[in-house]
């Protein structure tokens, strides 16, 4: 049987290994959310930046639920292989910068000794868009979320990210140490803003005498992430265990490509990021807009589109003409609602953005990017939707995404097999969907749904009537016959 990766003697020359001693580094950054996300990315710029620049910066990394990351990581001692693929080829790396894993769970007074400890300086975040409990529309919690809604009523005991940071900044402000930075990594609009406000939020309910505290001495610096990283599977671990000779449960794959954008504000210090390639700045917003409207809106539309003709991924999507040109369209659609950005060619951003959702080596569902859309829309395409809209422009590729995400609803391919919708306003969409048969009905409803559409969208005509002609089309036409259409429509 092959030996399991659990340490770092005897491998393969072609796996780069970390550049330190991993025990001679101890833990000061507390992740929670440890997903292929974090381990791909956050994790990679930490492993990096311990080799180069040293620190005790390694990662204690917590899931919130699944216990499963802590059962693949511990008996590996953390480390785990982060096989990076492009065009060009292939590489496994060890990364060793993972201490720990814990599951909140079955670990709750390590998770919590960890967060209160003095040697934790920062708390990093990704626990997806829906996972925080942010009212979007008004930027306070919402009390309907779950996991809002339980550590509300049990503030000692909670298992949601506002509900454990606002009693971990409470327990070292009783005992003296100086507060974590925290450092929300997902694909939220002005994401540090957001989690200081959420946590704002959530004190005034429950812990009002933390107020002035968190608005005073916590630091919230926002961030642009950007790596491609599909959910691991059997291949992957198959495809680690050929590359290293090692049998490893937490192998994860990614595309060689990696980009993160920071704002430098972390008062009690942070690890030489820099030197494994991050950007630090003052100001992420620019950055922020340009990947979640380029990138991530355009990786929506895809996803939607190609879905419902059968593309399983990202680049089946890019091989098929009509979709790559209107990937193309997108792509050009939310550069135009860009501010210039000093140092940064939206035009080569596009082509670079093009060249990686083709990477053939990286197998990305575009039924994984499907989930979740009202939480992930708003800031991809309705906000580039709405100021297209105020300065005169074209809205067809926004109007497309949509009425592509709508049809997506129907929760019927072309083919005509069923799947799920992944959504935490699923329920609400199904009432929504059920007794419309019209584009227009549906538009309606769907435009209806509370919190989703901003007020200016709902209002107006000429959004309304190219979002209803388009799902119209995909209604009343085949959908692979109304990409056709929409394509060769794109005067290029
Ligand atoms: C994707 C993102 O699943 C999705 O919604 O658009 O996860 C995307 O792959 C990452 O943001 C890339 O950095």
């Amino acid at each position: 049987m092959t030996q399991r990766l659990s340490n770092l003697g005897g491998l393969p020359d072609s796996v780069c290994q970390p550049g330190y001693e991993p025990t001679a580094h101890g833990v000061g950054i507390v992740h929670l959310g440890l997903g292929a996300f974090h381990k791909a990315h956050q994790a990679a710029y930490t492993d990096a930046a311990l080799g180069l620049r040293g620190g005790d910066w390694r990662i204690a990394g917590v899931s919130l639920r699944s216990a499963e990351p802590a059962a693949q990581l511990n008996p590996q001692n953390g480390l785990f292989t982060l096989i990076e693929r492009s065009a060009q080829g292939s590489r496994a790396r060890i990364m060793a910068s993972i201490a720990k894993a814990l599951c909140l769970h079955t670990d709750r007074a390590d998770v919590t000794a960890a967060l209160a400890a003095p040697e934790t300086r920062i708390v990093t975040l990704t626990v997806t868009e829906k996972g925080y409990g942010i009212d979007r529309a008004t930027g306070s919690v919402d009390p309907t979320h779950a996991a809002i809604a339980h550590d509300l009523a049990d503030p000692q005991n909670p298992v949601g990210v506002a509900g454990l940071l606002v009693q971990a900044l409470g327990a070292r402000r009783t005992a003296g140490v100086a507060p974590f930075t925290v450092l929300c990594c997902d694909n939220l609009p002005e994401n540090g803003p957001a989690i200081r406000g959420l946590l704002l939020d959530f004190a005034r309910r429950a812990a009002p005498h933390l107020l002035d505290h968190i608005s005073a001495e916590v630091a919230f610096p926002a961030t642009m992430v950007d790596r491609i990283t599909p959910a691991a599977t059997d291949d992957t671990r198959r495809a680690a265990a050929k590359m290293t000779g090692r049998h490893d449960a937490a192998a994860v794959e990614t595309e060689a490509f990696s980009q993160w954008v920071i704002e430098d504000r972390f008062p009690t210090g942070r690890p030489g990021w820099e030197s494994a390639g991050a950007l630090m700045v003052d100001d992420v917003r620019a950055y922020e807009k340009m990947k979640l409207r380029m990138l991530n809106g355009t990786h929506s539309m895809l996803a939607y589109a190609g879905f419902v003709v059968g593309l399983e991924t990202v680049a089946d999507v890019m091989l098929d003409p009509d979709l790559s040109r209107l990937v193309r369209r997108h792509l050009d659609a939310a550069a135009r609602s860009l501010s210039p950005l000093v140092g940064v060619d939206y035009d080569a951003y596009a082509d670079a953005l093009a060249e990686r959702f083709a990477n053939p080596h990286l197998r990305h569902k575009t039924y994984q990017i499907a989930m979740d859309g009202t939480e992930k829309l708003p800031q991809r395409i309705f906000a580039p939707a709405a100021e297209a809209l105020f300065s005169g422009q074209d809205l067809s590729a926004f109007a497309f995404a949509t009425a592509a995400w709508i049809r997506y609803m129907l929760c019927k391919t072309e083919a005509g097999s069923t799947y799920a919708l992944q959504d935490p306003k699923q329920d609400a969409i199904a009432e929504a969907v059920r007794h419309a048969t019209t584009a227009e009905a549906l538009v309606s409803n769907i435009m209806a749904l509370p919190g989703v559409f901003p007020e200016v969208l709902t209002t107006d005509m000429t959004w309304r009537s190219a979002l209803t002609e388009k799902l119209h089309l995909m209604l009343v036409e085949e959908m692979h016959s109304a990409i056709r259409a929409e394509a060769s429509s794109v005067t290029s």
